[in-house]
């Protein structure tokens, strides 16, 4: 007899670069609330850092009454919390932007969903107390390397105004889906900043600071900051909150499909309260009709989203998926074009042909 095991076909990462490790996930085929570890999206701007567990400490200091140095034991046995959070880099989509931009060619699969388990940072900064004038926190990471319009070599770094790093939902996370988190996304400890893009959660935390400005290093004041511009940076503002969006997840792009019904359904999310509603257009956008919501599994968690279309003539269809949130945003037709290519929502498209 054959091991049927033999012919399990898998979904794996999708290679964008090697050297930093860029992968994103085969989102198309996810089709659980929450994204296995090995098929989370991998977002780096360095080599993978070398560090010693065995001797692991955090020190906390800056503008702190008592800076101090915590051991991970200590951090493991102080009261936790859990979030569960969709994880989208800023960079996600940055290949559907015309005219196309520099950067990595994400295509829709920079984001993932899971539940992260932490200390909340607040907690830690309450041990260290806050001197008057605190105004950021800053989160290195300890990965670091040279940049290619500085000449000077630089760790990943960022910082958090005081409100949002005293959210008690931003953690310092030391468990992804109920295991210690893996090496390639931040273990032992990596800071998780709900309802912000990506570069804020600060993986392999080397060093928290308390600064009485705003932070400038590098992935703060040039990376990570929309310029409306090609040829200068008037108008920049920096990238913070998600926009609402949506993917359609089946059927594929360009696929060939028969005439009947056929299930289109995907996947919306928002960094501003919750998904309110998800329409679909199968008629290049003149008419809409809305999908049927999944429950949400967390407040900071994607909603799936189903429609049974009827595919009755044969032809070329443009297939369109469009979320608006309960701030009453939504996703534009088209998506604010800027010059690093952050932030793309417009809505989502594919095309099929019924034959
Ligand atoms: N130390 C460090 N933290 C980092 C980064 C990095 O390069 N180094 N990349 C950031 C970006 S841009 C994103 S989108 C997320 C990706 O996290 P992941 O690799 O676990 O998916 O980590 C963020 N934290
Ligand atoms: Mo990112």
């Amino acid at each position: 007899m054959e091991d049927p095991k033999h012919h399990v076909v898998k979904p794996y990462l999708v290679t964008r670069s090697l050297q930093p490790e860029n992968q994103e996930t085969p989102i198309q085929f996810m089709e659980s609330d929450s994204i296995p570890k090995h098929l989370f999206y991998r977002r780096n701007h360095f080599s993978y850092p070398k560090l010693a567990y065995s001797n692991y400490f955090l020190p906390i200091n800056g503008l702190v009454t008592n800076p101090i140095l915590v051991s991970l034991q200590t951090i493991l046995q102080l009261p936790s919390r859990t979030v569960e959070i969709v994880l989208e880099c800023s960079g996600n989509k940055r290949s559907l932007f015309e005219p196309k931009v520099f950067g990595e060619q994400w295509k829709k699969g920079a984001i993932s969903l899971g539940v992260w388990k932490g200390v909340p940072l607040r907690s830690l900064l309450e041990v260290t107390g806050l001197k008057k004038g605190a105004k950021e926190v800053v989160v290195e990471g300890y990965d670091f390397g040279e940049r290619s319009d500085l000449d000077k070599v630089f760790s990943y770094a960022r910082s958090l105004p005081l409100e949002k790093a005293l959210h008690p939902d931003t953690i310092i996370a030391y468990e992804y889906n109920n295991q210690p988190i893996s090496f390639k996304h931040g273990h032992p400890l990596r800071l998780i900043v709900p309802q912000w893009y990506g570069m804020a959660s600060v993986k392999w935390i080397k060093q928290i600071s308390v600064i009485a400005s705003d932070f400038n290093g590098p992935f703060q004041s040039i990376d990570y900051q929309y310029y409306p511009n090609q040829d200068n940076d008037n108008g920049a503002y920096p990238v913070t909150t998600i926009h609402v969006n949506s993917t359609i997840q089946k059927p594929l792009d360009m696929a060939k499909l028969n005439t009947g019904t056929h299930v289109i359904k995907g996947i919306a999310w928002t960094g501003k309260g919750k998904i309110s509603k998800v329409e679909i257009s199968t008629d290049h956008g003149d008419t809409w009709v809305e999908g049927k919501l999944s429950q949400y599994s967390s407040n900071y968690s994607w909603v799936s989203w189903t429609y049974d279309w009827v595919a009755a003539k044969k032809g070329m269809y443009s297939i369109m998926s469009r979320a608006s949130d309960s701030h009453g945003r939504t996703q534009p037709m088209k998506p604010v074009w800027n010059r690093n290519g952050y932030g793309y929502n417009a809505v989502d498209r594919i095309k099929v042909k019924v034959e």
